[in-house]
């Protein structure tokens, strides 16, 4: 494997994403990218509304580890917020909003259960899509035999903009995205139902790609130029029907000693696309509520 490494086999020439324009792996490009990060705010005066992302997907797919990783770019250092680990069963039991600070001071990000391979997923499935229309409170714990009814104290029944999800993430494991379980594309698919009626805008983060190429692992500045990431990027797309533009692979640094603005940039693209989907979102929102 190592040879491969050394002789870059497995990496195309040009690189299959050019993620904006005039693209390098320089430090400058990760400052860049935090500087437009910072920009992206709901107004230039409101500091107390936030964008509301949320992320979904299998469990053990590192939807948390993505949540401490955004965290650690926020810090400058690494940190961590909620428990990421590789258990039989899911970590993460309740939905819990997580608000960071500095880099990310309007965005809350949405943690909850991963949806399970072997047990049923529509218990779990009906909460997302409640989830998705500010239903569900901070702190609900997730019943696997049974989704939130309007009688739980965790429910909201009137939710406003600000309950509700601005930006959805499907977490994928890169290493597993070529055969996706059936019965978690199907529960997608459902929750996409719900996505597309409300308009809200989706993205995929394709994680753990360290694992899935040799070459990610050895440097991060491979992930756009290594062909099994992009048969990873193109095999999410046809089977959850999220254009490959829309995909997004990362490395989370859960499992790193330490990170340097290299690791950070693919982590930046993901959140400066997320802040501009949301921001879209939450503005044509408003929009149409005032032109009404
Ligand atoms: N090498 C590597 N490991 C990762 C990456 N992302 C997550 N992991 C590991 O994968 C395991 C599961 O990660 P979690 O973030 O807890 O997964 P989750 O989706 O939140 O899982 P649930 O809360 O159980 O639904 C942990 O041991 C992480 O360290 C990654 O990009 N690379
Ligand atoms: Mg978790």
């Amino acid at each position: 494997m190592a040879f491969r490494v050394h002789l870059g086999i497995g990496l195309t020439g040009k690189p299959w994403r050019e993620p904006c324009e005039n693209f390098k792996w320089k430090k400058e490009i990760a400052e860049k990218l935090k500087t437009d990060i910072k920009g992206i705010n709901i107004t230039e005066d409101s500091k107390l509304k936030r964008f509301k992302a949320l992320t979904i997907g299998l469990y053990g797919h590192g939807k948390s580890s993505l949540i401490n990783t955004f965290a650690s770019v926020c810090e400058d250092e690494k940190t961590t917020v909620c428990n990421a680990a590789s258990r039989e069963t899911n970590v993460t039991t309740k939905y819990r909003n997580y608000m960071l600070s500095g880099l990310l001071e309007q965005l809350v990000l949405g943690d909850i259960s991963g949806l399970p391979v072997t047990k049923k997923i529509d218990p779990f499935v009906e909460d997302i899509k409640r989830i998705l229309q500010g239903h569900v409170k901070h702190g609900y714990t997730f019943n696997p035999e049974i989704s939130i009814s309007s009688e739980d104290e965790s429910y909201e029944s009137s939710p406003n903009l600000w309950d509700k999800i601005h930006c959805a993430l499907i977490v994928i494991d890169s290493t597993v995205a070529y055969e996706l379980p059936a019965t978690f594309v199907c529960g997608v698919k459902t929750i996409m139902e719900t996505i597309d009626s409300k308009n809200i805008p989706v993205m995929a983060v394709l994680t753990k790609t360290d694992k899935l190429s040799e070459h990610v692992k050895h440097d991060v500045d491979t992930i756009f130029r290594c062909r099994k990431i992009l048969q990873a990027v193109e095999a999410t797309s046809k089977q959850l029907q999220i254009p490959v533009t829309k995909i997004y692979p990362v490395v989370n640094f859960e499992e790193m000693d330490h990170f340097t603005w290299k690791e950070s940039i693919p982590i930046l693209i993901v959140l400066k696309s997320l802040l501009l989907m949301a921001k879209m979102h939450v503005v044509h929102t408003l929009d149409v509520k005032t032109t009404k």
